[in-house]
């Protein structure tokens, strides 16, 4: 790996903050440095002052994975590891195998069995790695690999791996460079916990830098059929239109609940129809389209105005998928309507009664 891949991406960026060494391969997709863009309508249904979204979905493949997967694979491919295996709800396995693709590692996936979005699993088919559907969900995929990583030389890149929470932190120092602070809020859809637990981490070390001096309360939402945490316990059988968060057990269980307690935070839950409707106004209200999932953080910050529960101040909300990676949830959604003419300019006007 002695040819640099491009002069940005989180570990050229960031390299100061992160675990790196000499012999760390700087590889990158490009990732990192993604816009925060300030809500157009949605802010006003609110009652906050200000609310931005972060838009992990511009990462190279479509989510916020990417971040901490350029550090675990660096560091993978830095100790010799020769394969990557990860389980997934979908973005981790297509960012794994994006990163295995492009640092020639052979990468395994194990996804829950008809529960991952159409196009996370045509991104893992494209980039060739192997695919293993197990014949349950999300959790016990996970233990599956923990385990077959423990016997095997293959590296596991879940969140377990604390070089993905090393990398995922990078968001938290993005947001307060670009506010010159931290957010008195921060809204994020929680599944496995990996990402809550990353930009506590960030925002804590934002502070001890001298980037920012608050502390943002931590808002976690997870999906009322998958609330473990909120529930205080774990989901047997989680279900929720938002598969990327199906997960009953999360793995940084901990993390979540270190980031809520100590930032004076809530994690809450948000039915599906309320992640709908927030998915629905992201794409209409302000032009952005992201997967179920991410609409979480919308969903939840709406909920809590509803019950009189914002007072103002600034909140960022973290749209952590792109909403091209679940057509079928978004062709569920809608009932196009969809005109047809003859391809002249009668045609288009009788079709539009111009
Ligand atoms: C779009 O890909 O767990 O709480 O295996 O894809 O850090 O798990 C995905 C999680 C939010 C939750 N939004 O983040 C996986 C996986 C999207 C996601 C989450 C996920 P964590």
């Amino acid at each position: 790996m002695s040819r640099p891949s491009v002069q940005r991406g989180v570990l050229h960026r960031w390299g100061s903050i992160l675990p790196l060494t000499e012999n760390t391969p700087l590889i990158s997709l490009g990732e990192g440095d993604t816009p925060l863009v300030r809500s157009a309508q949605i802010e006003a249904m609110t009652g906050l002052d200000e609310l931005w979204f972060k838009l992990e979905m511009c990462n190279p493949t479509g989510s916020f994975k990417d971040r901490g997967m350029v550090m675990a694979v660096a560091k993978a491919v830095e100790s010799g590891a020769k394969a990557i295996m990860c389980a997934s709800t979908g973005n981790t396995s297509a960012s794994a195998a994006a990163y295995a693709a492009r640092c020639g590692l052979e990468s395994f996936v194990l996804v829950p069995g008809g529960k991952v979005a159409a196009g996370k699993m045509a991104q893992a088919v494209a980039f060739g790695t192997r695919i293993i559907e197990v014949d349950g969900n999300f959790d016990e995929a996970l233990r599956a690999a923990r385990e077959i990583t423990d016997k095997h030389p293959i590296a596991l890149v879940n969140s377990v791996n604390s070089f993905r929470i090393q990398g995922q932190k990078t968001a938290a120092f993005e947001i307060c460079e670009t506010l010159g602070e931290a957010p008195d809020i921060l809204a994020i859809p929680v599944g496995n916990a990996g990402n809550i637990t990353a930009y506590w981490r960030g925002f804590g070390e934002c502070a001890e830098r001298e980037l920012a001096t608050l502390h943002p309360k931590m808002y976690g939402f997870q999906a009322a059929g998958a609330a473990p945490i909120v529930l205080g316990h774990p989901v047997e059988q989680p279900h929720t239109v938002a598969t990327a968060i199906r997960i009953g057990n999360p793995a940084s269980w901990q993390g979540a609940v270190g980031a809520r307690d100590e930032s004076g935070g809530l994690i809450d839950a948000v039915t599906d129809d309320e992640i709908l409707e927030a998915y629905r106004l992201l794409a209409s209200k302000e032009g952005l389209f992201c997967e179920p999932a991410s609409a979480a953080s919308v969903a939840g910050l709406l909920k809590l105005a509803r019950a009189g529960r914002i007072q103002g101040g600034r909140a960022v909300a973290i749209l952590t998928g792109n909403g091209l990676k679940d057509p079928d949830t978004a062709s569920r959604q809608y009932t196009p309507d969809i005109a047809k003419a003859a391809a002249t300019v009668e045609g288009v006007e009788r079709a539009l009664g111009l």
